[in-house]
Formats: C-alpha cells, structure tokens, sequence
C-alpha cells in the first residue's frame, strides 16, 4: 500500500477522469495503457521540484488564482526581445514595471533547422534551442519569474512535430513504432479528406497533405510541410506528450500554450477541426496535470467562433456549464474579441465589438479568456465569419471592408498588409499594433494623438473585459512594421514578420512608448481599483460607437469614432484614469476611454 501523499490522493481522485479519456478514444487500447500512463505520473511526480509542489498546494487552495484584476499578461519571442534567456533574466524588470503577471514565451523550444514557422516546428520538446540558451537557464528564469509573481508560459505545440524531430526522423527510417505517429496516407485517401478540408496557409503550403517518398506516401501536414501533424488515434502519442508535458513543468514552466488544438483530431468527411475527441484529447492531459502538477494552466489556441469556444473550456458539446462540464483548459483566447476591435475601429462603430463582449460572458470558475489586440500572427478572419453567421447578411462581405480598411486602402490611416492573399480574397491582415492603429501614417500631432487613443482604445477593450490581458512584444513602445523580414531567405514568404519586430529598448524613453505604456498602466490601475476580473458583461449605451463593459464595481465606456459621443448621466461617479469627478452630461472624446469608478 503505497504512503498517501497529496499525488497519490489526486491519482485516486482524478484517475477515473483520466482513464475516462481514454476510453472514449482509445477504447480498450486507452484502459490497456493506463499501467503505463499511471507510471509516468507517479514518475514525474517523484521528481517535482519543492518550488512547484508548494506552488501546486497553494493554487489548489486558490483555483482562481490566474482569474485578477491585477493578471496582465506578456507575449515575446526570447531572441526578439533580448537576445537569448540569459539576457531575459536583464529585462524582468521591464516586465515588472508594466506589471506583467504572465509571460508568454515564443519559439523557445529546440526548433527546426532553417524555416521552422517562427519556432512551432518542434525538434525537441525537452531542449531549449541552442542559439537562445539552456533548460538550466529556463529554469533561472522561472525562479527569477516567480520572485516577481510571473508565470510563465511556453507553446506545446502537440498538433504536429518537426520533420526534423526525432520521431520523425525514426519514421523516416522505416521505424514502425514511429512512423505510427504520423499520418501516412495513400494518395486516394489523401484526396478523400482534402475534399473537407480548409487551408491555412493557402498562399505559402497549399494543401494539407506533403508525400515524402521515404514514409511511402503522403504526410498530413495541416500547416507547413515540414509540420508533420501527430496521430493522436494512437495511444503512444499520448503517452509521449503526457510524458513531455509533465517534464516541462516540472523545469518550471506554469502554463502551456497548446498550439492548433482545433486539429488535433481527424475524422474522414469533416473539416477535422473541433472534433470531440480533440477535446477529450485535452481533457486527458488536464486531468494528467491536475494530478501531478495543479499549478500548471492550459491555455488553448483555438482560433474559432466563440460559439464553439464552451468546449475548450470543460463544456459538454453544445450544453451549458449545468449540463455537465470536465475541466478541460483555464484559458482560451478570445480571437474574435480581438478582432471586432479592429472592426470596430474600421467601421468605427461597437456594433461587434458589443456582439462580442456579450457574447463572451458565463464562464465557468477556475476559468478565463486570454484577452488581446495583437499577437504573433496574423489578425485571421475566418474565425469571425462564423460569430457573424447569422446576425449579418454578407459576413465576409462585411469582414473585407474592415480588412481593405486595415490593409491601408481608401485613405485610411491603418497600415497593415494582407496575409495569405493579394488582397482579392479574405484570410488574414498583418501589422504592428501601432501601424494598423495608424501611428505609422500620422503626420500631424491630431493624427498622432488619435492614433494614440485607438492604441489605449483597444487595450482597453482587452483589459476592461477581464481576461488575462495580453500584450504583444513592442506595442507597449508603439514599434512600427518591420520589413526587414523581405531580406531574409528564411522569412521572406512569411508576412507575418512584418509585426514580429526585433525589441528597441532605445525607444522606451521616447514619446510614443511613455505614452502608450502609461495609458497601459493607467488601465491596468483603474482595473485593479474596480476589482474586475473574469467574464465580461456590457453597459447599454446611447450610440451605436459606444461600447459599455461592466468592469467590477466600475463601468467603463469605449468610443469606436473620431467624433466626441455623449455617454449620459454619470454624476457620481469618478475618472479613474483622468482622477476627476465626471457629471451629470458626460462626454466622451473621439477614440476615447472613460473609465468610471463609483465615488469614494
Ligand atoms: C498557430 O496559428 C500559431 O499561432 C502560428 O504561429 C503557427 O504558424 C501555427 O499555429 C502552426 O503551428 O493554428 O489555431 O493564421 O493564426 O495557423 C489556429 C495563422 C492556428 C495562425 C493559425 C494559428
């Protein structure tokens, strides 16, 4: 009878749950691995560290503890922002005085030799890539990390591994125990599911298949064809990653960005995204981390209408939080909120922006949207068209004015390009947050200004809805496009370089970054004051370019126009950001914030 130690108790408590998944997608085979499954826990559970055992009580005990008002969140690739994890440890202090509580760490892992698709080509998921450092230095800078009360975060990209890893390479060679991990498809049954399939990169790796004549056939390769896409309706690949999960948190890692979970499973005459055993897929690792390592968050990148998002999180297909619910991930971002505020600037109405933020609300605890206005990819519409379904007449038609808007046509002060097309179809816009909110085109001190504001405007939208707020690397400074990446041999087919621009720590102290952090901190100040966190909920306002979101005790209005609004009678009630008392007639300036606090 083995001692009863806290992981012990978990395994008797939620094994059924895991052993649930396995079931559901394995069948027999799934119980058939649990001796061995059960073994990898015990394992990794012997070997975590004292730092995250104790991390792992005191969250059990606060299993909200990620859900704040003080959680802002940062996204960066390591050599981007400082060169390699050595030089991070130099700048957490940046961090801290943006008051960072989550880093997101990009492409940190041991990535593919040549393209590897901005690091989500894995080759090793327990290295570190050479050129930024080593796992011991990770594992400095997560101690570093946690004096400051910052998680931090790393891509599992378990979709697909590298056609340089390992595995892949073992396939290659004719291992049948690897080769089984993948999907090797003759060319009929290849064209069978092409037939119900849609393209993520339609420009640069049309297709989703790639024959490589050492594996006999054809690869399912979702994304880039050196992404060779994981066969997860093979129980060893759970095994595996089970196995890589739990040995990156026991090296410090606090939360995993799980990569492309909408693909994880395929079925045969389906688009193979959302399938239901992808969600069992990732309830199966939730329940393996919540034994071994509880502090841990899972946070998922699934890019799809917010009607399909309750899943992600635990829902049961189609049902509410009371029709029964498994945890599944703490986070999901909230794509389409990020983009109905780029809409919402184009159209210059809340119109979506409110769709949206209505449209995001009852949560279940323990649970929250990763909230953002601009990332590492591309601002992708697809996802939008379907929260439109049936509220707009011509969605797509709708979606390509907003995006020829952002792409710079027609006068417009937004500088961004399009992704994946010339422009004559609707994928994808690419763009620093700074020049699709037009700082790049400003030439005058009102356009500045103005761009400034539509800058805050859009944090604001991602902050005063109570995500874990998100910055991207550099629009805290107002960084502009970067078109070096069209001189790169390696970059030069992917535009989404174009907002992936190389850190300037010079600019910190000029105009554009005092400003834009300062509205940030600002924001984030009045929202730790109104004590608001978690799902959002809207204000009725008097126009249509009036957003109303209900922040804790606070009610904070957003005006998505160059024109100054009215927003009513707020007598009582005092400017957070501005710290004046606001009456009975407020109004609101263009492209303006008016963040309003119960008086004291
Ligand atoms: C994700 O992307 C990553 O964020 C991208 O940087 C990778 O290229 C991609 O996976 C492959 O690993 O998978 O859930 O439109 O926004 O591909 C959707 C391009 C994704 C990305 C989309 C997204």
């Amino acid at each position: 009878m083995r001692v009863s130690s806290p992981t012990e108790r978990r395994l008797a408590a939620l094994g059924p749950r895991l052993r649930r998944q396995l079931e559901r997608l394995y069948g027999s085979t799934g119980l058939a691995i649990w001796p061995r499954l059960e073994a990898i826990l015990r394992e990794r559970a012997a070997e975590r560290p004292a730092a995250m055992a104790a991390l792992d009580e005191a969250r059990l005990a606060d299993p909200d503890w990620f859900v704040a008002p003080d959680m802002l969140g940062y996204s960066t690739y390591v050599d981007r922002f400082a060169g390699t994890v050595e030089g991070l440890i130099g700048h957490v202090d940046h961090l801290e005085s943006l008051g960072v509580r989550y880093l997101h760490l990009l492409a940190l892992l041991k990535a593919r030799e040549g393209d590897s698709d901005g690091g989500f080509a894995v080759a090793d998921y327990l290295s570190v890539e050479p050129r930024l450092g080593t796992m011991a230095d990770v594992e400095r800078l997560a101690a570093r990390l946690r004096e400051g009360r910052i998680s931090l975060c790393v891509d599992l990209a378990l979709n697909h591994t590298a056609d340089d890893h390992a595995w892949a390479q073992a396939a290659r060679d004719g291992d049948p125990h690897y080769r089984a991990f993948y999907h090797v498809l003759g060319d009929d049954e290849a064209q069978a599911y092409e037939a119900d399939l849609l393209q993520v990169f339609p420009t640069t790796a049309p297709g989703n298949f790639t024959h490589v004549p050492a594996m006999g056939g054809q690869v399912w390769t979702t994304f880039y064809p050196f992404q060779w896409d994981l066969n997860w309706a093979n129980p060893e690949v759970m095994l595996a990653i089970v196995d890589t999960m739990l040995r990156l948190a026991n090296h410090g890692f606090e939360a995993f960005r799980l990569d492309s979970i909408a693909f994880l499973w395929k079925q045969l005459g389906t688009d193979c995204r959302n399938r239901p055993q992808a969600h069992y897929i990732v309830r199966a690792l939730r329940a393996a981390l919540d034994i071994v390592a509880p502090a841990t968050l899972l946070k998922a990148e699934a890019i799809v209408p917010t009607a399909l998002v309750p899943p992600y999180f635990g829902a049961d297909e189609g049902s509410d939080w009371d029709g029964g619910f498994e945890p599944e991930c703490h986070l999901v971002y909230n794509n389409s909120l990020m983009v109905a505020g780029w809409v919402g600037l184009a159209e210059q109405s809340a119109a979506l922006p409110h769709a949206i933020v209505a449209a995001s609300g009852g949560l279940p605890r323990g649970a929250n949207w990763l909230s953002y206005a601009r990332c590492h990819d591309d601002i992708g519409w697809g996802a939008v068209i379907g929260d439109l379904a049936g509220i707009d007449p011509d969605p797509v038609a709708r979606l390509t004015i907003a995006a020829k808007f952002l792409d710079g046509a027609d006068g417009s002060w937004a500088r961004g390009e399009p992704f994946q097309s010339d422009g004559s179809v609707l994928h994808g816009s690419n763009g620093t947050m700074a020049s699709l909110a037009g700082l790049e085109a400003a030439r005058t001190d009102e356009e500045r200004e103005h761009a400034f504001r539509r800058i805050a405007l859009l944090n604001a939208l991602s902050i005063a809805s109570g995500g874990l707020a998100t910055l991207y690397m550099g629009d805290e400074a107002g960084l502009l496009n970067d078109h070096s990446y069209r001189d790169d041999p390696d970059r030069a087919h992917e535009g989404r370089w174009l907002h992936r621009p190389v850190m300037d720590w010079d600019a910190l102290d000029r105009v554009a970054a005092l400003r834009i952090s300062g509205d940030i901190r600002a924001l984030r100040t009045a929202r730790i004051a109104s004590g608001g966190a978690g799902a959002p909920a809207t204000i009725a306002t008097s126009t249509s370019a009036l957003l109303g979101i209900a922040c804790g005790s606070d009610r904070v209005f957003l005006n998505f126009s160059p024109h100054a609004v009215q927003v009513g009678d707020l007598a009582g009630w005092h400017d957070r950001v501005a710290d004046t008392p606001i009456g009975d007639d407020a109004m609101i300036g263009p492209w303006s914030v008016l963040w309003a606090g119960p008086s004291a």
